[in-house]
């Protein structure tokens, strides 16, 4: 294990490529055989030895051009030949144990299903390479495995052949045309339930489609399928983009690190996000899985045909799919409500990131373990820094500058620079300037100010970036900023100059002025509508200002977020033991009544921040003061509406369940109004009714949330029949198990215990571990920062298990303990002596270590 840094500055091309790989793998649990045949050349002109990657691999063989050698060096992360000719066939072979591979990359075993997972770098565990994704070639696999227990043998491309061995087991054999890098690989064995269809693309090809399940799970595989066809017609349609292969495979397991993969060809999902019916699929899950399908979809073209050079371009593939995938759920569902799914991730999620240890740019500059980039500063930051380039461009040019991308780059490995380059050829904007968004990381502050003068009013604009963990110095940004002026009675101002155009506004210097001919009367500055880039706005409007805005702003992003500031207002005022006046809640009252009717704003509208966001604009945080002024406020806002919501909840009435956006967008109203009135005792019945009547995942669950705040016994039971009826079904289990982790009680931790011995449960199953240990140390609020820092202890003592056998998952949910900076000086100590603990352990591994080490040694900058 390397705790070596890695940086951006120092690539180097490959010193050898390697053009066609031929793999024969005979499958065992212990022992199975990997017989790796390359085509290897030297790159450029050099005397370079050759250095081939790999890890926890038993090296049984080794020859070049058919010669046995011996001169060679094995480590422990690499085989080292120091003479070779300029061309020659490498092979190799090994024997490697998926049985023993708990830390789920590399190829493992789990449930019976071999799988492999090779981004970033776990091809290394499976044979000797050169992994990295500039090394592209192409692939030929044998597959050996037992007929009764693995008839199902699967990699990328087609398959080509097949039969059956003298000792009775089978064979098939599978060529992929398309150059690719290692860590697209993939190989899947097992015995599987399979959806097939087929999809004709606009040239008429014919494309063969294949969904994999568990047995028994094939009525849960439909919806998956169908996505898959709808993001297939989408990318031709919004980008022109087809499939290229004979054959796309989904296959779903129920071991895995993350949501899903993209391997050329045959993607490996996490079974979350493949099986959904209504019974065990909520709204949001039907959601993510259409969204996930597309993501890997997309995927072929913007990652897999148009690859990245090195892991620190990562925000070349991944925000430029996240985007797209944003576009088409946009599409498929509805865009005000993608838009603010999105705005939380990034305020409660990547804001967190960069104020933390671990802020770095979308590209960054320097790596311990590939597997901590994965992050939402490159994913969602990268997917906004993407947005504004669309918002910049406009649709055209922004689809102009992709069709370029494509025609440059089809088949290469390239860099976030090529991207903007390629970008470039479409618009007269400056993007050199546009291109710090990549290597500036931390997040910018717009703040407004007002001079009045007899007849005008001049509103100036500031921006300015503080200094995060990974850089002290920042420039100015190129910012698209959605703006607009009203005033409290809703009119709207143009500026003199019209530098305001269509409602965007172009920040690129550290201030910017406008002039408005209004009389001379102060104005309501209404900022960032669509949330057009991943700012904070420093504004402290008033509450007559925030209510105007929700009122007469034309954008329903800026009304939305104008009572999302109100709330945290008033959530202040219980902070410091004031109140809220009769007048606010009179006006808010007015707000939401206006928009009764409107299910889709007003549910967003009724939504409380969670503490994870009211985190964002407060420092030293007194955890306790905090949570208490936050349900203080959410017990104030019922008592204050409760005929109005009454009236809301009763007005929703749904047939037999449906998922469809009308029925989701009434749906999601229902259960949050819910979640409202089941602050007040007297709405038992109503929650026990919700639940009792219910046909569906999302309004079961939509009453158990309710149940969870103030209804003890209530909760219990409704508990104890849904544990039991879904006792065998893991994955909604897992909505079990994370509402008992977030619920508020004396004794969670021993609660915690005795859901660790719960037959479901395993610390093998990712899925189980985050939906129990991670729901308790990111959304339990009062039990993960107990004042004792009990719940410090907790995580910190599971994570020393959890660390031993999956490094990948650990290294995720240590998270919570790395946003110490953010509390007071009582909880920062708790939190910092978990984490040296966590860095003493022997035999920490790298992932954890990186995290660990960077966030103790930030002490002295934050304070
Ligand atoms: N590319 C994968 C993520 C791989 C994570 C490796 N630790 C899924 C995705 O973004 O589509
Ligand atoms: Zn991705």
């Amino acid at each position: 294990m390397s705790m070596q840094v890695k940086r951006r500055a120092d690539y180097q091309p490959p010193a050898f490529l390697i053009s066609s790989v031929e793999l024969t793998i005979h499958l065992h649990p212990q022992s199975t055989r990997v017989h790796s045949v390359l085509k290897i050349q030297r790159n450029g002109n050099h005397d370079q030895e050759l250095v081939l990657d790999g890890e926890q691999l038993n090296l049984l063989e080794l020859s070049i051009d058919g010669q046995t050698i011996t001169n060679y060096e094995v480590t422990d992360s690499a085989l080292v030949i120091p003479s070779v000719s300029n061309e020659f066939t490498l092979t190799t072979v090994c024997t490697i144990s998926p049985a023993d591979n708990k830390a789920l990359e590399g190829l493992y075993l789990s449930n019976g299903v071999y799988c492999t997972q090779c981004e970033a770098e776990g091809f290394r565990r499976i044979t000797y390479f050169i992994d990295r994704p500039d090394v592209l070639a192409t692939y030929q696999v044998t597959l050996h495995g037992e007929r009764k227990t693995l008839p199902t043998l699967l990699s990328n491309g087609n398959p080509v052949d097949e039969g059956i061995n003298a000792d009775g087991t089978h064979w098939v054999k599978w060529v992929d045309p398309h150059p690719k890098p290692s860590y697209l690989f993939a190989i899947v064995a097992g015995e599987f339930d399979v959806l097939k269809d087929e999809y004709i693309t606009l040239n008429g090809k014919r494309v063969a489609l294949e969904l994999y399940v568990d047995k028994g799970k094939r009525d849960r595989g439909q919806f998956a399928l169908d996505s898959l066809k709808r993001a297939m017609a989408w990318d031709e349609q919004e980008y022109g983009l087809e499939y290229d292969l004979d054959i796309y495979m989904v296959v779903a397991v129920d071991f895995f690190n993350m949501g899903a993969m993209e391997n050329k060809g045959l993607n490996i999902f996490n079974s979350k996000f493949v099986l959904a019916n209504p019974e065990t699929a909520t709204d949001e899950d039907f959601f993510n899985v259409e969204s996930v399908i597309a993501h890997e979809y997309f995927h072929n073209w913007t990652g897999n045909r148009v690859t990245c050079r090195d892991w620190f371009q990562l925000s070349l593939k991944e925000g430029l799919t996240v985007f797209r995938d944003q576009q088409f759920s946009a599409d498929m569902t509805s865009p005000l409500s993608n838009r603010i799914k999105h705005v939380r991730v990034i305020r409660e999620h990547q804001f967190a990131e960069d104020a933390s240890a671990m802020s770095h740019p979308i590209r960054p500059d320097e790596v311990i373990e590939m597997n901590n980039f994965y992050t939402v500063t490159v994913y969602d930051k990268g997917a906004e820094v993407i947005r504004m380039l669309h918002t910049l461009l406009g649709k055209e040019r922004f689809r102009a500058g992709m069709d370029e991308y494509f025609n440059r780059y089809d088949g290469q490995a390239v860099t976030c620079d090529d991207f903007l380059s390629a970008m470039q050829t479409a618009t007269d904007l400056d993007l050199a300037h546009f291109s710090r968004w990549y290597s500036q990381s931390g997040t910018p502050e717009i703040t407004v100010s007002q001079k009045v003068s007899a007849d005008k009013t001049w509103v100036t604009i500031s921006q300015y970036t503080p200094p995060t963990a990974d850089q002290q110095d920042k420039s100015e940004l190129f910012i698209p900023l959605g703006f607009s002026c009203i005033d409290l009675n809703g009119r709207h101002y143009q500026d003199c100059e019209q530098k305001v155009l269509e409602g965007v506004l172009i920040l690129d210097q550290p201030e910017t002025t406008l002039t408005f001919d209004n009389g001379g009367q102060e104005l309501i500055p209404v900022m960032l509508a669509g949330f057009s880039a991943p700012v904070r706005i420093k504004q402290g409007l008033s509450s007559e200002a925030l209510l105007a805005t929700f009122l007469y702003a034309q954008d329903d992003f800026n009304r939305w977020d104008a009572l999302q500031q109100l709330y945290d207002w008033c959530i202040t005022q219980y902070e410091i033991n004031q109140s809220v006046e009769d007048k606010i809640w009179e006006g808010l009252r007015d707000a939401l009544e206006s928009e009764k009717n409107n299910y889709e704003l007003l549910s967003e509208c009724l939504v409380i921040p969670s503490f994870e966001t009211l985190c964002q604009t407060r420092t030293n945080i007194h955890v306790e003061t905090l949570h208490a002024a936050r349900e203080q406020f959410a017990r104030e806002f019922i008592t204050k509406l409760e005929n109005e919501l009454k009236d809301v909840y009763h007005s929703i009435q749904l047939d037999s369940y449906q998922y469809n956006q009308q029925d989701v967008i009434a749906r999601r109203c229902k259960n949050v109004v819910l979640g409202h009135l089941a602050r007040l005792t007297q709405h038992e019945d109503l929650v026990k009714e919700h639940f009792n009547q219910s046909d569906n995942m999302t309004d079961s669950l939509g009453a158990l949330k309710a149940a969870q705040h103030g209804h003890r016994e209530l909760f219990k039971t409704l508990m104890e029949t849904y544990g039991e009826q879904w006792k065998n079904d893991p994955l909604v289990l897992d909505k079990w198990f994370s509402l008992h982790a977030t619920t508020e009680r004396a004794d969670i931790l021993s609660h915690l215990t005795l859901l660790q011995s719960h037959p479901q449960f395993s610390i093998d199953n990712p899925n189980r571990v985050r939906a129990l240990i991670g729901s308790f140390a990111f959304y339990n609020t009062s039990g993960f920062h107990a004042l004792d820092g009990s719940g410090y202890q907790y995580l910190t003592d599971y994570l020393l298990k959890l660390d031993d056998c999956n490094p990948q998952v650990a290294a995720r949910l240590v998270t919570p303990l790395t946003q110490w900076q953010r509390f007071d000086q009582h909880h920062q100590e708790q939190m910092r002596r978990q984490l040296a603990r966590l860095l003493e352990h022997d035999g920490l591994s790298s992932d954890v270590f990186e995290k660990v080490s960077k966030s103790l040694a930030y002490e002295s900058t934050a304070k």
